[in-house]
């Protein structure tokens, strides 16, 4: 008896433990999760189109689309489905434009000059009477971006019957900048510490390096910068390039290159010159000799990412000379490889006292056409720093003669951390849909981006990774949307947002349209709720200092003017925003004239942008018939109301989402919605003091004192 109570007892230990480690593995395994086809009809259905794989090639690429294919359908469709030899039944076949044989080349008929090298191909095809889907694609790479996107037809239950889809990706680099320091920590990283094992490396190869660059592929990133872009120069030395190359050999079937950021006074740190001027024949030297070492080991090494003379950061400008020299001496050095640099345009200093907003534009413009051929310009999307909202950055358009590339922020410093639920692809579409005027109506970010614009040779998106060795990668369940819908955005600059939302709450969770259709608007609306509830109207940089954790307007105590919230909402009695209309700043005149015109107009700026540009006065009339102080405190309170409405949305979800995600996200909503009040709170008992206002009606009374939220104090918020 008592050892049967104590088989059952270990029995259901055991249960739990399998449970829990399959709950754990959902959240693990992305949105590549291959459900089990719930519909009968549909995986018979299925079944009858895929019987077998042939694949041709024999590339380490070849082999990761097969498996991958194998592995993906034999979980979906719920029978094993094989890899042959023959087409004796209707397969999937896959290969290279190369590798294919001449009957499948004959049958397919595909012009391969209509996808570029990473593009590819899915097309129904008919052999002896037989149907087949052909996955084809110039190279290998292409083949293996073919196979996630057929699975991802499955994934979301869309018919394969008929197939006949031509797609490349529309930028060259689609990147993600790791912040991730050498002792593993992630500056603005909220889940967990980086990913890259530099202790253990090269010789031990985690598991978590493979099925990382499996998930980007899954999303068309081909590119990844492992290091800070507050730099540190060991990385360029022997013993850690060492384990470079043991990343990106792993990285590399998969189509991923991997880049590093470059301390710009790394010859004299690592290399024992006296300077780093990039004019200096030893130091020119230095960078060539040290860039051919890193091709030795990595023949496909993609170059450098580099912050100079930002932030403290060292630059060519420590020497006297300029962006334009620095950037230009790397690219000397990495061209005979290939490689690019990626020069960031963040700069702003202490010592202009100028609107920092202006900093950026005001610099780097004048230098269009200067840079090598094979420099891109990264650029924020806004201009002063992954705010819930920014209008563009004035550069976009503004330099015809060079490549600029977009750094989205995928990371949310200024949203919440991993705590907050936003669906990041709705800001990333409103940047790129913007209008920047430059060539006439319809010039938009995404057409500055995708080089169609001005015709640049490069183009590309960095997303400023979320990813870190928590088991979920990214700290909230729905924090993985944000790197899959960031892959899929750069891959193409004009998809939907929506759409975006649907492919990955069916890939991830449940395709039951019950569960969709409620979710995926949560998800839409999560964004506006952010800006809401943090900073409506225009607002901007008004967080806690230093670590951007919560509401800090308050804030003036810094040394460096512009760090601190008060120099940008300027509230006083007389009203709030940052004047930088014609009579302010004049920041309008960095855009084209339409643009400026737009922006600088009280009457035709945009409200969500209002105090952005103009500083108006509390009483002010919004198109709504509030007054200013009424209608910011009525978007405060909304924001609040769409988290507790989201969190209804979610609380009826429990039936279609496994257990463990399921309370994950519940308790995450519930610590949003309890500092979305202290969002609303906070700011508008701070701002109370300057517009003199009652509280209009519908907004909640705070709960607390202005002091008591002053006095709060986060010595160990993450990712500082
Ligand atoms: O947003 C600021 C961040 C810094 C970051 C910097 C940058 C890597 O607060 O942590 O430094 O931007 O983008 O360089």
């Amino acid at each position: 008896m008592k050892n049967k109570r104590k088989n059952f007892l270990s029995l259901t230990l055991l249960m739990f433990i399998i449970s829990l480690t399959a709950s754990a593995q959902k959240d693990y395994k992305l949105w590549l999760q291959y459900d089990k086809i719930t519909d009968h009809n549909l995986r018979t259905k299925y079944l009858s189109e895929i019987q077998g794989i042939v694949s041709f090639g024999n590339s380490e690429t070849t082999a990761i689309s097969s498996k991958e294919l194998q592995t993906a359908l034999t979980d979906m469709v719920g029978t094993t489905i094989s890899v042959k030899s023959k087409l004796d039944q209707s397969s999937i076949i896959i290969g290279s434009q190369t590798s294919l044989n001449s009957e499948i080349l004959k049958a397919a008929q595909i012009d391969f000059n209509q996808i570029n090298d990473e593009g590819f191909i899915l097309k129904s095809i008919s052999i002896k009477n037989r149907k087949h889907i052909l996955i084809s694609g110039k190279k290998d790479v292409g083949v293996l971006y073919g196979v996630y996107s057929f699975l991802r037809l499955i994934q979301t239950n869309k018919s394969i019957e008929n197939l006949n889809t031509i797609d490349s990706p529309k930028t060259n680099i689609r990147i993600l900048n790791h912040w991730d320091n050498l002792d593993r920590t992630v500056e603005r990283g909220y889940a967990g510490f980086s990913l890259w094992n530099w202790q253990k490396l090269p010789d031990f190869i985690d598991q978590r390096y493979i099925d990382y660059a499996r998930a980007n592929a899954s999303i068309g990133i081909n590119g990844t910068v492992l290091t800070n872009v507050n730099a540190n120069a060991l990385i360029l030395t022997p013993q850690y390039l060492e384990k470079v190359e043991a990343l990106a050999n792993v990285f590399r079937p998969y189509g991923i290159k991997v880049y590093l950021t470059a301390r710009f006074s790394a010859p004299i740190e690592i290399g024992g010159l006296k300077t780093a001027d990039p004019k200096d024949a030893d130091v020119i030297n230095w960078w060539k000799e040290k860039t051919a070492a890193i091709y030795k080991r990595i023949p496909d090494f993609g170059g450098f990412l580099v912050k100079a003379n930002s932030e403290g950061q060292p630059g060519p400008q420590n020497y006297n000379r300029d962006h334009v020299d620095g950037a230009n001496m790397l690219a000397d050095a990495v061209a005979p490889f290939g490689g690019v640099i990626m020069w960031r345009a963040f700069v702003y200093s202490e010592h202009d006292a100028n609107d920092r907003a202006k900093q950026a534009y005001a610099e780097f413009q004048p230098y269009d056409g200067k840079f090598k051929e094979n420099v891109i310009v990264q650029v924020k999307n806004g201009a002063i720093d992954f705010q819930p909202r920014e209008p563009f950055h004035p550069l976009f358009g503004a330099m015809p003669k060079t490549p600029l590339m977009m750094e989205f922020q995928i990371t949310q410093e200024y949203l919440g951390f991993s705590t907050h639920l936003v669906f990041l692809p709705k800001l990333f579409q409103e940047v790129l849909e913007s209008d920047t005027f430059q060539r006439g109506k319809g010039s938009t970010v995404a057409k500055v981006i995708d080089g169609s614009l001005y015709k640049n040779k490069i183009t590309g998106i960095a997303g400023v990774a979320n990813i870190g060795n928590d088991i979920n990668w990214t700290g909230h369940p729905f924090a993985q949307a944000n790197w899959y819908g960031f892959g899929r955005l750069a891959w193409n600059p004009y998809l939907d947002a929506e759409t975006i939302a649907d492919e990955w709450l069916k890939c991830t969770f449940s395709t039951d349209e019950n569960f969709i259709r409620p979710i995926k608007q949560m998800m839409i609306d999560s964004r506006e709720a952010v800006v809401n509830y943090m900073t409506p109207l225009g607002l901007h940089h008004i967080m806690d200092t230093g670590h951007h954790y919560g509401p800090g307007p308050w804030v003036s105590n810094l040394s460096r003017p512009e760090w601190n919230p008060v120099y940008y909402h300027k509230a006083d009695k007389n009203g709030i925003g940052f004047d930088r209309s014609k009579t302010g700043t004049n920041a309008v005149a960095q855009y084209a004239p339409e643009a400026a015109h737009i922006f600088d107009n009280l009457e035709t700026c945009p409200e969500k942008d209002l105090l952005w540009f103009h500083h108006v006065s509390w009483d002010y009339k919004l198109k709504n018939g509030h007054n200013l102080w009424d209608g910011m405190a009525l978007k405060y309170q909304e924001g609040v109301n769409q988290v507790k409405a989201m969190q209804e949305t979610w609380n009826k979800t429990e039936k279609y989402v496994d257990s463990e995600r399921f309370k994950e996200v519940k308790m995450l909503l519930n610590i949003q919605y309890q500092e979305a009040k202290w969002w609303r709170d906070a700011c508008l008992l701070y701002f109370q003091q300057f517009s003199g206002k009652e509280l209009p009606s519908g907004v909640e009374k705070p709960t607390q004192t202005l002091e008591y939220f002053q006095s709060l104090k986060f010595p160990f918020a993450p990712g500082n």
